[in-house]
């Protein structure tokens, strides 16, 4: 059975992304809302009912796990949706609090996210839970996925308002910065060239890859057959305007998608 992900839209597609590169056997279903992007300015009781409506349909797909590959989605719902749910079921914030955590040298992590996601305090609290000595400096870049949908990713307006949003997270000294949005691994060099290299950037999406493949095995659902066809394996589904999605989707997946 098929592992199935969900986002409010495209920014989801860098969690598929790691999920395909690193465990290639996976057959993935994947639903964009994008009818109803962003989440990032949403209340959570909204949030929660968005993503319980995708749950339900990722259901009738017969997945075996799910993967709430919206950072928003993850600080708001995953926690009570996991109650109610008889599959397993990981969100993107846990692996990169984790990964953070054992980064950080002067106890200083920097987190990058929606307004929401910042807001919730959620990596925070794993963070704190893990080691409450470590600081954790949070700082909404809400122009940052709109940057990033429209293609600027390396544009000097880019750069620009990176260093506004950056600029204040680096005068507190952070050593590490989670890029907890979906979108922001998309301008990592970007980021990277105003945080310079003694900061380390954690990945979630990757580390939510890496902790799927944990979970899998651990839980016996790993799939052990190569896949052949791709079209086949990997299926998409959105709630709105699904050529715009498959054009974003061809300019970031190791594969185009039909
Ligand atoms: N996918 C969202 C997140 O990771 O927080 C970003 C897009 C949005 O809903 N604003």
């Amino acid at each position: 059975n098929p592992i199935g992900i969900f986002d409010s839209g495209v920014g989801g597609l860098t969690v598929a992304r790691e999920i395909m590169r690193n465990i290639p056997n996976e057959r993935i279903v994947y639903f964009g809302d994008t009818a109803r992007v962003p989440y990032g300015s949403k209340s959570k009781n909204t949030i929660l009912k968005y993503s319980r409506q995708i749950i339900r349909f990722l259901r009738t797909q017969d997945v075996k796990a799910i993967v709430v590959a919206c950072n928003t989605a993850s600080a708001y719902a995953l926690e009570e949706i996991r109650q109610e749910l008889d599959i397993p079921i990981i969100g993107v914030v846990k692996p990169g609090a984790r990964v953070a955590c054992q980064a950080t040298r002067n106890k200083r992590i920097g987190v990058i996210g929606t307004e929401a996601t910042v807001n919730s305090q959620v990596y925070t609290t794993f963070i704190q839970k893990q080691n409450k000595d470590i600081q954790v400096v949070g700082k909404a870049c809400p122009l940052f996925v709109p940057l990033v949908e429209e293609g600027l990713l390396k544009d000097p307006v880019t750069v620009e308002i990176a260093g506004r949003y950056l600029g204040e997270l680096l005068e507190k000294d952070i050593d590490t910065l989670i890029m907890g949005c979906t979108h922001y691994p998309l301008i990592r060099s970007t980021i990277r060239q105003i945080v310079g290299e003694k900061v380390t950037l954690v990945n979630p999406a990757y580390e939510t890859a890496k902790e799927l493949e944990a979970l899998l095995r651990e839980k016996g659902l790993a799939s052990e057959k190569p896949q052949d066809g791709k079209g086949d394996c990997y299926r998409f589904f959105v709630s709105d305007a699904a050529d715009k999605f498959k054009q974003f989707a061809n300019s970031i997946l190791p594969y185009d998608i039909e």
